[in-house]
């Protein structure tokens, strides 16, 4: 198949996009200003072959880090062994989506198990998160909200470290609420803000608010736009994305437990957003977006609309067109994942990505660990 322009673009690391963090890890907190400091400092989150460095001296210094929530550990497993040749990881809200998604991909890129065997979810003595691999993917649930995938990304961007994998790239695939986008439609998110339109991630650290910018690479956005096929019955664009710690006040629903403003208050805001360019309502993009950033990893974020919040507050598409919906945002980054491991020549997958034992005795531990606690 002849590469078109979009194709021409994917595959280059974020060293060429400029969408580095920054600054040496110094174990202080304080606001970082990135615009200053984003200088490609490419050293200080990649070692020179491409793989992912830590802005946290601590964690090469432990004998062993348990990747609790993922029921993993550096001690434990054999983390380049098992997830060494991965490029791609794909999180989106349920285990049962990513399993699918798992499976999709697999049809996708051609992946084939060997005989007598299916996929197995790695983290699944966690009872936390699920996590698939099917070659050089990774498909992981990461549950609802801006904590749970805020928790996720610490462990999987540490999963990135251990296994020394090179130059990994991020997708956020899920649902969300459409403003002024009929149900069915996808949105790739160019840039992503909180409830008050601020770009950026708070975090209280150390009694402290810090601000971490939460941003996304725009030519990663680009190159799925071009891929979308103007054939689909829906549409496909791109633009900024609204992420809130709350699903019902605070995505301004009149449809929750409580509500203190009116409808005219609710119509007032969501204009208000839609005019600056708020195309859709989330709950995870703002850590995503800046906790990859900060992680100096290649990102975007995809969703499909399931209501247009200008016409309503509740889902109201039954349960099989949800489930079509659902696969929108997939289709089009197993795309994506396609055309690149093609042009790469890797569609033919080696042998990595069993279970693979370090020691015995710690990979017990982990498991008993991950799944006695609360
Ligand atoms: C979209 O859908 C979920 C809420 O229903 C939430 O995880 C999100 O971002
Ligand atoms: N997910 C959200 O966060 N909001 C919606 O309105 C729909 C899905």
């Amino acid at each position: 198949m002849p590469l078109n322009g979009a194709d021409a673009a994917i595959g280059k690391d974020p060293a060429e996009n400029g969408n580095h963090a920054s600054h040496q890890p110094n174990g202080k907190v304080y606001d970082v200003n990135y615009e200053e400091e984003s200088h490609n400092d490419i050293n200080a989150v990649r070692y020179p072959d491409g793989s992912v460095r830590l802005r946290n001296p601590n964690i090469e210094l432990m004998d062993q880090d348990i990747l609790y929530h993922l029921a993993l550990g550096s001690g434990s497993h054999d983390l380049v062994e098992m997830f060494g040749d991965v490029k791609f990881v794909c999180l989106g809200g349920t285990p049962k989506r990513m399993e699918q998604f798992a499976y999709n991909i697999m049809a996708e890129i051609g992946y084939k198990l060997p005989c007598g065997t299916t996929l197995q979810d790695i983290s699944h003595f966690s009872y936390r998160y699920s996590m698939y691999k099917v070659g050089p993917v990774l498909s992981i649930s990461h549950g609802m909200g801006i904590p749970s995938v805020g928790i996720l990304l610490h462990e999987v961007i540490k999963l990135m470290y251990h296994a020394k994998v090179q130059d990994p790239v991020f997708f956020r695939i899920g649902t969300c609420g459409g403003i002024g986008n009929e149900g069915g439609t996808v949105v790739i998110s160019e840039e992503v803000v909180d409830g008050a339109l601020r770009n950026v991630l708070e975090l209280t650290v150390l009694g402290k608010t810090l601000q971490r910018p939460a941003k996304l690479d725009r030519r990663l956005a680009r190159e799925l736009k071009a891929l979308a096929d103007p054939e689909d019955p829906y549409d496909t664009v791109t633009g900024k994305t609204m992420c809130t710690y709350d699903f019902y006040e605070g995505q301004g629903r009149l449809d929750g437990a409580f509500c203190d403003f009116t409808e005219a208050d609710k119509m007032e805001y969501l204009e208000k957003i839609h005019k600056s360019g708020v195309m859709n309502i989330e709950m995870e993009s703002l850590a995503f977006a800046a906790l990859t950033h900060h992680a100096g990893i290649k990102a975007a974020v995809i969703c499909v609309t399931i209501l247009d919040r200008l016409k309503s507050d509740q889902v109201l598409a039954p349960r099989e067109v949800l489930d079509e919906w659902q696969q929108r945002p997939t289709k089009l980054v197993s795309k994506y994942i396609k055309r690149y491991l093609q042009m790469k020549g890797r569609l033919s997958l080696d042998g990595h990505g069993s279970i693979a034992v370090k020691s015995p005795r710690r990979f017990k531990l982990v498991q008993q660990e991950s799944e006695t606690y609360d």
